[in-house]
């Protein structure tokens, strides 16, 4: 089995590598840089690739290419991992009711609230702008909802880790890079962060995908978007 995860620095993409790092399993990682922000010709000329965005796995057993995050990790998940870091329909129902609603509500709910924004961020309206303050309520309404969830659980379904958690990591670290979000007011999702940042699995795949980067796990989000500062020719992004 070849399994080919294209990785693009700095993106969503980090969660495909930590998925198959938890699983242990075979896979090649095929790394892009940003040119300087959005994709290298290197990931959209890819067959199959028609967004031409990260994640993006390549299958060389069954010939099936794959976009899309969420898919990406129930396929990995169910045809390469047994099941492991899934809840299936045979668990207790609300543990699975829960498993699914979390796995969903980061790319759902969560980022989508984030990338609204970064784009108002980024045109930088003025501090009564309504549809800042639109943007603003919208996203703290998701981030309360995910810090009142963690008050009470240690991981996003509950007692175990999940896919779930990896669906969700991106949306509260690495996505801040561009989306400048401080998470002060959110003390469970900062303790679920340094929980999820001492893993093994995230380390490695944190060293492998991202080598240079400075994982964003405190509260404290940088001072500009990496869009504002020229993408990856900047260095605000860099380990010091
Ligand atoms: N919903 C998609 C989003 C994919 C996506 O937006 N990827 C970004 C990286 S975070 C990308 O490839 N950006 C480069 C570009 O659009 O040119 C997923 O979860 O896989």
């Amino acid at each position: 089995m070849v399994l080919t995860v294209h990785h693009l620095g700095i993106s969503q993409s980090e969660r495909i590598v930590w998925l198959c790092e938890e699983l242990g399993i075979d896979y090649k990682l095929v790394k892009h840089t940003r040119a300087p922000v959005l994709s290298p010709d290197s990931l959209k000329s890819l067959p199959g690739n028609v967004l031409g965005q990260a994640p993006f796995i390549e299958d060389s057993d069954t010939g099936v290419t794959l976009s899309e995050s969420g898919a990406i990790a129930e396929y990995i998940i169910h045809k390469y991992g047994g099941g492991k870091l899934s809840i299936g329909p045979d668990a207790d129902a609300k543990t699975y009711a829960s498993y699914l609603y979390w796995f969903h509500y980061a790319n759902a709910t969560l980022q989508p609230a984030l990338q609204v924004g970064m784009f108002v961020g980024l045109a930088k309206l003025e501090d009564g702008a309504m549809v800042k303050g639109l943007a603003d309520r919208r996203l703290h309404v998701a981030l309360q909802q995910l810090d009142d969830r963690l008050k009470d659980h240690k991981w996003l379904a509950g007692s175990d880790f999940t896919a779930a958690d990896i669906m969700m990591v991106y949306c509260v670290s690495t996505q801040r890079y561009y989306g400048l979000v401080s998470l002060a007011p959110y003390e469970n999702v900062l303790r679920y962060l340094r929980d999820c940042g001492q893993r093994d699995g995230y380390r490695r795949a944190m060293e492998k995908g991202d080598p240079e980067m400075e994982p964003l796990l405190g509260a404290q989000a940088p001072a500009k978007s990496l869009i504002d500062v020229g993408g990856t020719e900047s260095d605000i992004w860099k380990k010091k």
